[in-house]
């Protein structure tokens, strides 16, 4: 496939060899191919796109140099009279027509494949405030919101004095990027999201996942993805929502299934109690208190 070819040159090209871009790097020209299947296939469409319009500016702009080289008038070019010609016309209208139909098909293709959230093993429901995000795991009591994380929260703030490069984690710079609790996810599932927002219209948007989706009020959106590399993958709110919109960060961790299934029975239990806690006439409050303060600490 041709698209693939331009693809591996230009990993080749870029310097790194199969290994998912995670983040941006400084100075990085090109998009991320991700790291799923599908992130892949619109990274494919984008470089075909991008070597189709490279070869028609090559063609056009080539065209135009030499005619205004060649025929210059200080050569005593003389224009010509004729003002219409049916098999030009006919030519330019076909050529852009087939092109157009050939870039179409494969995004087509593409787009079906994105809205086909059939068959997911798990369902996380993403609701956009301001300006944070809640992540509910349907089906289980895992339920939390993830904000901007303490460090950049701090440095953020007006005359603190602080230094953003100074936030890091693992030594990279997470300045504005990092939040106090990640959405955790397993690889190699089909997960579907549906997405909606509380109050303005946000857009919830991981890279590397390859695409965004809208979060707004009254609506519910759909997305799916499946990863196949686990990482921790970083993403804002793409949608200008409000005076903190810069300050409302993603963070994806994607972990084996085992571990996410460990982490979710884990966090499901915590949840329970906490619930039950909560709903537990005061008599009781004493014993679950217990539970309920390691719920707190948990959160
Ligand atoms: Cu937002």
């Amino acid at each position: 496939m041709m698209a693939r070819r331009f693809l591996t040159a230009t990993a080749l090209l870029a310097g790194y060899a199969g290994a998912a871009l995670a983040s941006p790097k400084p100075w990085q020209l090109n998009m991320t191919p991700g790291v799923t299947e599908m992130s892949r296939q619109v990274y494919d469409l984008h470089m075909l796109i991008l070597w189709i319009c490279v070869v028609i500016g090559v063609l056009v702009f080539g065209a135009m140099a030499y005619a205004m080289f060649k025929f210059r008038k200080s050569k005593g070019a003389v224009p010509a009279r004729w003002s219409h010609n049916t098999t030009a016309e006919i030519i330019w209208t076909v050529i852009p027509v087939l092109i157009l139909v050939a870039m179409a098909w494969p995004a087509t293709k593409t787009l079906i494949e994105m809205a086909d959230t059939d068959d997911a093993e798990l369902t996380v429901k993403i609701t956009g405030y301001q300006w944070l995000w809640r992540y509910e795991y349907v089906g289980t009591d895992v339920n939390f919101v993830s904000k901007l994380d303490r460090d950049s929260d701090r440095t953020r703030m007006l005359r603190s004095g602080l230094d953003p490069a100074a936030v890091t984690v693992d030594g990279e710079n997470t300045y504005l990027l990092n939040v106090d609790r990640p959405l955790v996810l397993p690889t190699d599932t089909k997960i579907r999201f549906v997405i909606t927002a509380n109050d303005v219209i946000h857009s919830w948007w991981v890279p590397v996942l390859g695409w965004k989706q809208d979060a707004i009020p009254g609506f519910i959106n759909e997305a799916w993805t499946r990863i196949d590399t686990p990482g921790t993958y970083r993403g804002q709110c793409a949608e200008l929502c409000g005076k903190d919109h810069g300050f409302m960060p993603i963070v994806v961790e994607a972990v084996p299934p085992a571990q996410f299934a460990a982490w979710l029975g884990e966090t499901d239990a915590i949840a329970k109690a906490a619930r039950a806690a909560e709903g537990a006439p005061a008599v009781a409050a004493a014993s679950i208190a217990d539970a309920g303060a390691s719920a707190a600490d948990a959160q």
